[in-house]
């Protein structure tokens, strides 16, 4: 722990001077990087900072991480300018450190980073309203639509083939051949279930490759909880974690909303009673994200809303279970079996969508039909307009 400190203390060093240090906080969440809150006293930059190692075994290029960051970021930001809105709170600040670069490097090759904490918001690991899961994925849509016009060519894949659900079946199929006898009994209807729907894992690739979906700069880590919620008005204000985004499927980006955002119960729940997919949630979550991306999506998108989300969450069990199968390497775990409980609770979810598939089909339809789209105040509505008293 004195190590570890001594390099945080290092880190803090570089972008804040010496001695300034008035508090540290861990934060737990988030399964990959370390991620610090800090309040910083005197010195150049008193206040509220997140301060984040890139976890390097897992973002091999973390210098391409942040530089799709500050790309990102940097045309959002000069969106909002130019419509007159004050961006502080609207899209992730990066801190520089003492000497002007935008992140750092320590010896051991780790890469640093400090944001600006946006005060007076809050994310939420479980949607509290529909309000809230409209709001979310409204947040989301807006983040698309605002890097529309960013060349997909410019932002690195930085993961290859992260949302690539054939490749993740592939990878599941690996580690249970790799996996201790013992691994594969404690996960045997979990493994059988992933197996079964295998007939759903290409669909949106095969609609890649024959073209009726398109690439888009995408966010492809679309969870509720990385939706900051203004603690006053309740709007989503700030899209977060944004380490993964690259070209990618509009459709993974609406999928994970909804595994996030519509459950009924935690990621990690060990009562699988408690889980159930809300179609409340869906039914707000289509309306946000048909009201601010709705335009940019081709017909087959619209056709397979109800179905990204499924899949997403097939594939995100798949990720769990391989987890597991392989001894708990790449998501960070907090006591035993939780990457099985994790994938257990996103089977039951699956499981809760395909009995309701048809009604989450219905809602997009009616959505669709009923003129989020066609309203032309929506369709001409400018930029500025939209964001009006925001
Ligand atoms: C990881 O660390 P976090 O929570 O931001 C993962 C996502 C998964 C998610 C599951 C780089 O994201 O892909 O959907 O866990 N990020 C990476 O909750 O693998
Ligand atoms: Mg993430």
């Amino acid at each position: 722990m004195e190590k570890i400190r001594q390099t945080i203390d290092f880190a803090i060093e570089r972008f804040f001077g010496k001695n300034h240090l008035a508090e540290l906080l861990v934060c737990k969440t988030g399964h990959i990087n370390h991620t610090y809150f800090l309040r910083i006293n005197g010195g150049e930059r008193p206040g509220h900072h997140v301060l984040q190692k890139i976890n390097g075994n897992i973002f091999k290029k973390p210098e391409q991480v942040m530089e799709n960051i500050d790309k990102v970021t940097s045309h959002i930001r000069n969106k909002y300018e130019e419509a007159g809105i004050n961006p502080s709170r609207r899209v992730l600040t990066l801190i520089p450190t003492t000497t002007g670069e935008k992140w750092f490097v320590d010896e051991k090759n780790n890469v640093w980073r400090t944001y600006l904490f946006i005060e007076n918001a809050t994310t939420y690991d479980i949607a509290q309203s529909p309000e809230q899961a409209y709001q979310a994925a409204k947040s989301f849509g807006d983040f698309s639509s605002l890097l529309s016009d960013l060349p997909i060519e410019q932002i690195h894949e930085t993961i290859p083939d992260f949302h690539n659900t054939p490749k993740r079946f592939e990878q599941f199929e690996q580690a249970l051949k790799n996996a201790s006898a013992e691994r594969v009994a404690s996960a045997k209807s979990e493994i059988d279930f992933a197996k079964s729907r295998k007939n759903i894992a290409s669909k949106l690739v095969d609609c890649l490759a024959d073209g009726s979906i398109k690439l888009k700069v995408t966010h492809n880590d679309t969870k509720l909880n990385n939706v900051m919620i203004d603690d006053n008005s309740g709007e989503g204000i700030c899209v977060i974690d944004l380490d993964t985004v690259m070209p990618g499927l509009a459709l993974y980006d609406f999928g994970d909303c909804v595994r996030t955002a519509t459950p009924t119960g935690e990621e990690d729940e060990q009562n699988l009673d408690l889980i159930e997919m809300d179609i409340k949630m869906f039914d707000a979550l289509v309306r946000g994200y048909l009201e601010s991306a709705g335009e940019s999506l081709s017909p087959k998108e619209i056709e397979l809303l109800a179905f990204s989300g499924k899949l997403i969450t097939y594939e995100i069990g798949l990720r769990f279970l391989a987890d597991h199968l392989n001894g708990d390497v790449y998501f960070k775990t907090h006591r035993e079996n939780h990457n099985l409980d994790r994938a257990r609770v996103q089977f039951k979810l699956v499981q809760s969508m395909e009995e309701q598939e048809e009604a989450m089909n219905e809602i997009v339809r009616k959505n669709w039909n009923g003129g989020l789209l066609g309203n032309s105040a929506i369709k001409n509505r400018s930029y500025k307009e939209c964001n009006q008293g925001l």
